[in-house]
Protein backbone atom coordinates (compact mmCIF):
# COMPACT_ATOMS: atom_id res chain seq x y z
CA UNK A 1 0.00 0.00 0.00
CA UNK A 2 1.51 3.63 -1.08
CA UNK A 3 0.70 6.48 1.24
CA UNK A 4 1.46 8.32 -1.53
CA UNK A 5 -1.61 8.19 -3.23
CA UNK A 6 -4.97 7.42 -1.30
CA UNK A 7 -8.72 6.87 -2.52
CA UNK A 8 -11.13 8.07 -0.78
CA UNK A 9 -14.44 5.77 -1.15
CA UNK A 10 -17.34 3.45 -0.91
CA UNK A 11 -18.01 0.29 -2.53
CA UNK A 12 -20.60 2.03 -5.15
CA UNK A 13 -19.83 1.64 -9.00
CA UNK A 14 -17.56 5.08 -9.32
CA UNK A 15 -15.29 4.07 -6.08
CA UNK A 16 -14.75 0.56 -7.53
CA UNK A 17 -14.59 1.51 -11.07
CA UNK A 18 -11.65 4.13 -9.38
CA UNK A 19 -10.28 1.49 -7.63
CA UNK A 20 -9.90 -0.89 -10.80
CA UNK A 21 -8.58 1.48 -12.86
CA UNK A 22 -5.25 2.12 -10.54
CA UNK A 23 -5.42 -1.07 -9.09
CA UNK A 24 -5.25 -2.36 -13.60
CA UNK A 25 -2.91 0.54 -13.76
CA UNK A 26 -0.38 -1.25 -11.47
CA UNK A 27 -0.85 1.86 -9.23
CA UNK A 28 -0.15 1.47 -5.29
CA UNK A 29 -2.86 3.17 -3.83
CA UNK A 30 -4.28 3.55 0.00
CA UNK A 31 -7.98 2.85 0.33
CA UNK A 32 -9.61 5.48 2.43
CA UNK A 33 -12.92 4.13 3.42
CA UNK A 34 -15.87 6.05 4.09
CA UNK A 35 -19.60 5.41 5.86
CA UNK A 36 -22.10 6.88 3.58
CA UNK A 37 -24.86 6.06 5.65
CA UNK A 38 -23.08 7.73 8.73
CA UNK A 39 -22.14 10.99 6.33
CA UNK A 40 -18.49 10.65 6.37
CA UNK A 41 -18.78 12.54 2.87
CA UNK A 42 -19.86 15.62 4.65
CA UNK A 43 -17.34 16.02 7.20
CA UNK A 44 -15.72 19.12 6.91
CA UNK A 45 -12.10 18.04 6.17
CA UNK A 46 -13.76 15.45 3.28
CA UNK A 47 -15.66 18.39 1.89
CA UNK A 48 -11.98 20.53 2.03
CA UNK A 49 -11.43 17.91 -0.69
CA UNK A 50 -14.07 17.18 -2.58
CA UNK A 51 -17.06 20.23 -2.08
CA UNK A 52 -19.83 17.96 -3.43
CA UNK A 53 -19.38 15.76 -0.78
CA UNK A 54 -19.52 12.75 -3.03
CA UNK A 55 -17.06 9.94 -3.31
CA UNK A 56 -14.58 9.28 -4.98
CA UNK A 57 -11.65 11.51 -4.62
CA UNK A 58 -8.38 10.59 -5.59
CA UNK A 59 -4.91 12.61 -3.71
CA UNK A 60 -1.14 12.06 -5.17
CA UNK A 61 0.79 13.60 -2.48
CA UNK A 62 3.80 13.00 -4.68
CA UNK A 63 3.40 16.36 -6.11
CA UNK A 64 3.31 19.83 -4.52
CA UNK A 65 0.65 21.03 -3.78
CA UNK A 66 -0.93 17.24 -4.05
CA UNK A 67 -2.92 16.15 -6.71
CA UNK A 68 -6.50 15.78 -6.22
CA UNK A 69 -9.11 14.23 -8.40
CA UNK A 70 -13.28 14.20 -7.43
CA UNK A 71 -14.77 12.58 -10.68
CA UNK A 72 -14.24 8.76 -11.26
CA UNK A 73 -14.04 8.79 -14.89
CA UNK A 74 -11.04 11.77 -14.44
CA UNK A 75 -9.38 9.38 -12.02
CA UNK A 76 -9.91 6.50 -14.82
CA UNK A 77 -8.16 8.86 -17.42
CA UNK A 78 -5.39 9.31 -14.88
CA UNK A 79 -4.67 5.96 -14.40
CA UNK A 80 -4.73 5.11 -18.09
CA UNK A 81 -2.15 8.36 -18.57
CA UNK A 82 0.35 7.02 -16.08
CA UNK A 83 0.62 3.45 -17.53
CA UNK A 84 0.29 3.73 -21.12
CA UNK A 85 -0.93 0.72 -22.77
CA UNK A 86 -2.65 -0.69 -19.62
CA UNK A 87 -6.15 1.12 -20.03
CA UNK A 88 -6.30 2.27 -23.56
CA UNK A 89 -3.82 1.57 -26.73
CA UNK A 90 -0.64 3.40 -26.82
CA UNK A 91 -0.40 5.91 -29.83
CA UNK A 92 -3.54 7.81 -31.56
CA UNK A 93 -4.40 5.21 -33.83
CA UNK A 94 -8.20 3.80 -34.75
CA UNK A 95 -8.21 1.34 -31.57
CA UNK A 96 -7.85 4.03 -28.86
CA UNK A 97 -10.91 5.88 -30.32
CA UNK A 98 -12.65 2.74 -30.30
CA UNK A 99 -12.15 2.39 -26.63
CA UNK A 100 -13.21 6.17 -25.60
CA UNK A 101 -16.47 5.59 -28.14
CA UNK A 102 -16.87 2.53 -25.82
CA UNK A 103 -16.37 3.61 -22.37
CA UNK A 104 -18.34 7.13 -23.17
CA UNK A 105 -20.99 4.50 -24.86
CA UNK A 106 -21.10 3.28 -20.58
CA UNK A 107 -20.09 6.41 -19.08
CA UNK A 108 -23.06 8.09 -21.35
CA UNK A 109 -26.11 5.43 -22.34
CA UNK A 110 -25.55 3.08 -18.94
CA UNK A 111 -24.15 5.11 -16.05
CA UNK A 112 -25.88 8.37 -16.17
CA UNK A 113 -29.21 6.80 -16.75
CA UNK A 114 -28.83 4.20 -13.85
CA UNK A 115 -27.79 6.89 -11.65
CA UNK A 116 -30.63 9.20 -12.62
CA UNK A 117 -33.08 6.37 -11.76
CA UNK A 118 -31.33 5.91 -8.25
CA UNK A 119 -31.75 9.55 -7.42
CA UNK A 120 -35.54 9.57 -8.52
CA UNK A 121 -36.55 6.51 -6.45
CA UNK A 122 -34.44 7.87 -3.73
CA UNK A 123 -36.71 11.23 -3.75
CA UNK A 124 -39.57 9.05 -3.67
CA UNK A 125 -40.36 8.83 -7.23
CA UNK A 126 -40.05 4.99 -8.19
CA UNK A 127 -42.57 4.92 -11.11
CA UNK A 128 -40.54 7.74 -12.89
CA UNK A 129 -36.87 5.76 -12.26
CA UNK A 130 -39.15 2.73 -13.96
CA UNK A 131 -38.30 3.77 -17.44
CA UNK A 132 -35.00 5.10 -16.53
CA UNK A 133 -33.31 1.90 -15.16
CA UNK A 134 -35.15 -0.04 -17.87
CA UNK A 135 -33.10 2.35 -20.59
CA UNK A 136 -30.07 1.47 -18.58
CA UNK A 137 -30.29 -1.96 -18.75
CA UNK A 138 -31.42 -1.94 -22.27
CA UNK A 139 -28.33 0.18 -23.74
CA UNK A 140 -25.94 -2.55 -21.53
CA UNK A 141 -27.30 -5.48 -23.18
CA UNK A 142 -27.16 -3.71 -26.41
CA UNK A 143 -23.46 -4.18 -25.41
CA UNK A 144 -23.63 -8.27 -26.67
CA UNK A 145 -22.58 -6.43 -30.28
CA UNK A 146 -19.59 -4.96 -29.01
CA UNK A 147 -18.33 -8.13 -27.95
CA UNK A 148 -17.24 -10.11 -30.95
CA UNK A 149 -13.44 -10.03 -30.17
CA UNK A 150 -13.80 -11.24 -26.06
CA UNK A 151 -13.72 -7.22 -24.78
CA UNK A 152 -15.98 -3.97 -24.67
CA UNK A 153 -13.34 -2.77 -27.02
CA UNK A 154 -11.95 -5.23 -29.24
CA UNK A 155 -9.48 -8.25 -28.45
CA UNK A 156 -7.70 -6.68 -25.14
CA UNK A 157 -8.98 -5.40 -21.80
CA UNK A 158 -9.26 -1.51 -21.75
CA UNK A 159 -11.18 0.94 -19.72
CA UNK A 160 -13.91 0.23 -21.61
CA UNK A 161 -14.44 -3.03 -19.47
CA UNK A 162 -14.16 -1.24 -16.25
CA UNK A 163 -17.05 0.97 -17.52
CA UNK A 164 -19.18 -1.25 -18.23
CA UNK A 165 -17.88 -3.96 -15.50
CA UNK A 166 -19.99 -2.71 -12.41
CA UNK A 167 -23.05 -1.34 -13.30
CA UNK A 168 -23.41 -5.20 -14.84
CA UNK A 169 -22.52 -6.89 -11.67
CA UNK A 170 -25.02 -5.12 -10.06
CA UNK A 171 -27.95 -6.17 -12.39
CA UNK A 172 -26.94 -9.35 -13.01
CA UNK A 173 -29.97 -11.06 -11.20
CA UNK A 174 -32.02 -8.43 -13.77
CA UNK A 175 -30.60 -10.20 -17.14
CA UNK A 176 -31.80 -13.48 -19.06
CA UNK A 177 -27.52 -14.27 -19.45
CA UNK A 178 -29.31 -17.38 -21.75
CA UNK A 179 -29.84 -14.54 -24.32
CA UNK A 180 -26.41 -13.25 -23.76
CA UNK A 181 -23.68 -15.26 -24.34
CA UNK A 182 -20.91 -13.05 -25.10
CA UNK A 183 -21.59 -11.15 -22.08
CA UNK A 184 -21.48 -13.74 -19.45
CA UNK A 185 -18.11 -15.02 -20.71
CA UNK A 186 -16.84 -11.26 -20.54
CA UNK A 187 -18.70 -11.13 -17.05
CA UNK A 188 -16.66 -14.26 -15.59
CA UNK A 189 -13.64 -13.45 -17.81
CA UNK A 190 -13.49 -9.30 -16.45
CA UNK A 191 -14.03 -10.81 -12.69
CA UNK A 192 -11.44 -13.07 -12.21
CA UNK A 193 -8.45 -10.40 -12.92
CA UNK A 194 -6.71 -9.95 -9.81
CA UNK A 195 -6.43 -6.53 -10.07
CA UNK A 196 -10.35 -6.04 -10.59
CA UNK A 197 -10.78 -8.20 -7.39
CA UNK A 198 -8.24 -5.78 -5.37
CA UNK A 199 -10.39 -2.89 -6.82
CA UNK A 200 -13.40 -4.88 -5.65
CA UNK A 201 -12.34 -5.23 -2.16
CA UNK A 202 -10.50 -1.74 -1.69
CA UNK A 203 -13.89 -0.63 0.45
CA UNK A 204 -15.09 -4.22 1.47
CA UNK A 205 -14.63 -3.52 5.28
CA UNK A 206 -16.86 -0.23 5.31
CA UNK A 207 -20.62 -0.08 4.63
CA UNK A 208 -22.16 2.43 1.84
N1 LIG B 1 -19.96 12.08 -11.22
C1 LIG B 1 -19.41 11.59 -9.98
C2 LIG B 1 -20.55 11.02 -9.16
C3 LIG B 1 -20.16 10.72 -7.74
C4 LIG B 1 -21.34 10.21 -6.94
O1 LIG B 1 -22.52 10.45 -7.27
N2 LIG B 1 -21.04 9.49 -5.84
C5 LIG B 1 -22.07 8.96 -5.00
C6 LIG B 1 -21.86 7.46 -4.75
S1 LIG B 1 -22.03 6.52 -6.25
C7 LIG B 1 -21.99 9.62 -3.63
O2 LIG B 1 -20.92 10.02 -3.19
N3 LIG B 1 -23.12 9.72 -2.92
C8 LIG B 1 -23.14 10.21 -1.58
C9 LIG B 1 -23.97 11.43 -1.41
O3 LIG B 1 -24.45 11.98 -2.42
O4 LIG B 1 -24.16 11.85 -0.25
C10 LIG B 1 -18.33 10.53 -10.28
O5 LIG B 1 -18.46 9.83 -11.30
O6 LIG B 1 -17.36 10.42 -9.53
Amino acid sequence: MSEVRELYGASTGNSLRAAIALAEAGMEFTPRGLDLTSGDQRAPEYLALNPSGKVPTFVDHSVSPPLVINQSNAIIQYADEQAPGRLSPKGSGAQRYKVYDRFFYFVTDVIAPSHGAFFLSQVGQQAASVPLSRRALEHLTAAEAFLEDGYMAGESFSMADISAFTFARSVRDQIDWRDLPRMARWLALIEARPAVKLGLQAFASKLS
